[in-house]
């Protein structure tokens, strides 16, 4: 069997003294954390689009990435190609799961019959590289963004002709995802959005993407598909205002429209971040709404502020990252999908393999910190303390909702200021963080 990364063996774990810079240095899979091996807490994917479709251009200039593997037709037989390629990168960087759009793994043709028949053409091998290597599909999803039909949104454009062609793909999209045995299935609303309100109705422009998503749970349904429904939130970039801004944004699109029981989010680091957010606050909304469904991990510039999709390398981030898995009791469906590309420098097919294994290890590093932070307990137990009033007497009165404002004025008119207040800690805590990682 030919090999297209000759260079490249699988790699291993070698141990933090290791100098090997295509080893892992913490990342073991077997090794456990908290009772679980570590490759169940990760559950690590790859992005198809990134590792295979990305050429690596940048708004100046051109791809750089060596395919050399990749003749650059639309052929059936080169998509194919491709799969096998991914499928030996996965097996030697030790990643179980992918996610793909459906343009990423089979050509976009001249009509939407051919098109499909390509992908289909295309799940066939890739349901054969699933059987033979054991790797799983984490969730499937259709590109609405990229052709030129989707300028103006796909599920929010003006045109229903442009609505019916974007619900035929997502009706591909997820029948394929299934075949496959997707865990799940996103929705992400990379044209959901608008340029400028002067030519904008939005309320009508939501109402139809909330159909939509009621139309993609129906077809679940006939489908018999019982993977999970993610949107994936992302304020701006490509449009200036993106519906599905940040998990907030998302999780009151999804009550209004009836559809919370249906949908979990994917949260994106780099999308939360250019929201305003950090990204343990997005997984923090959307885990307090037990609506914390995967992650696309990355990582952004803070001197750029655009999505540079970039490998994460920051422990701290990836401790923070944990420590919210960790307390949720992990993912369920989800996973850590690694949502990032090699920089425009960092063409050579070996990049890939320092690209991902640096990712696997600052997130092991990032959990066996977490967990050794839970094992401390002063941080878990700081904050029940700081809260604690609110267990009994007065506090517990108001959580358990049968104080009115009548009451607590009698409750201040009686008592007296509540004084200064303890500390909060922060910098102490922060250190507390800087002792485990
Ligand atoms: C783009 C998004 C995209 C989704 C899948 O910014 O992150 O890659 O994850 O459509
Ligand atoms: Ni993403
Ligand atoms: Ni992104």
């Amino acid at each position: 069997m030919s090999e297209f990364f000759p260079n490249v063996s699988k790699i291993q774990y070698e141990g933090p003294d290791s100098k090997n810079p295509l080893a892992f240095k913490h990342y073991n899979a077997e090794e456990e954390v908290e009772g679980k091996s570590m490759s169940d807490h990760l559950r690590f994917g790859a992005a198809y689009w990134h590792c295979m479709r990305n050429p690596l251009a940048d708004p100046f200039g051109g791809g750089t990435a060596q395919m050399p593997w990749d003749d650059g037709s639309d052929s059936v037989e080169n998509a194919q190609k491709r799969a096998r390629v991914f499928f030996e990168f996965l097996d030697k960087v030790g990643i179980d799961y992918y996610c793909f759009h459906d343009r990423d793994v089979a050509p976009e043709l001249a009509t939407l019959s051919e098109s499909n028949a390509a992908l289909d053409a295309v799940a066939d091998e890739l349901l054969r590289l699933q059987n033979e290597s054991g790797k799983k599909l984490l969730w499937g999803t259709a590109c609405l963004f990229a052709h030129e039909r989707y300028a103006m949104g796909a599920a929010t454009s003006p045109y229903p002709e442009v609505y019916a062609y974007a619900g035929a793909q997502v009706k591909k999209a997820m029948e394929v995802t299934h075949r496959l045995g997707g865990e799940g299935y996103t929705f992400w609303g990379g044209r959901e959005g608008y340029g400028s309100l002067i030519n904008t109705d939005m309320k009508r422009e939501l109402d139809n993407l909330g159909r939509f998503l009621h139309m993609a749970v129906q077809w679940k349904k006939e489908l018999g598909f019982e993977g999970q429904f993610y949107i994936e939130p992302k304020p701006k970039e490509p449009t200036k205002h993106q519906y599905d801004s940040d998990s907030a944004a998302c999780l009151n699109f999804l009550r209004e429209y009836d559809l919370l029981d249906h949908f979990k989010l994917n949260i994106e680091t780099n999308h939360a971040i250019l929201a305003g957010h950090t990204v343990e606050h997005d997984l923090d909304v959307a885990a307090s709404a037990g609506a914390l469904g995967s992650i696309d991990a990355n990582a952004g510039d803070e001197l750029l502020g655009w999505d540079t999709d970039q490998f994460p390398t920051s422990v701290y981030d990836t401790t923070k990252i944990m420590l919210i898995l960790l307390k949720m009791g992990g993912f369920t469906t989800g996973g850590l999908n690694f949502d990032a590309k090699r920089r425009r420098e960092s063409h050579e097919p070996e990049d890939l393999f320092h690209a991902h294994v640096g990712g696997m290890d600052v997130f092991a590093r990032g959990l066996k910190a977490a967990a050794a932070i839970r094992a401390d307990g002063r941080l878990d137990e700081f904050i029940a303390n700081r809260y604690s009033g609110w267990d009994s007497g007065l506090g517990a009165k108001i959580e358990g909702g049968d104080a009115s404002l009548a009451e607590l004025e009698a409750h201040a008119l009686g008592n007296a200021e509540p004084g200064v207040l303890p500390s909060g800690r922060q910098e102490m805590l922060e250190n507390l963080l800087n002792d485990y990682i």
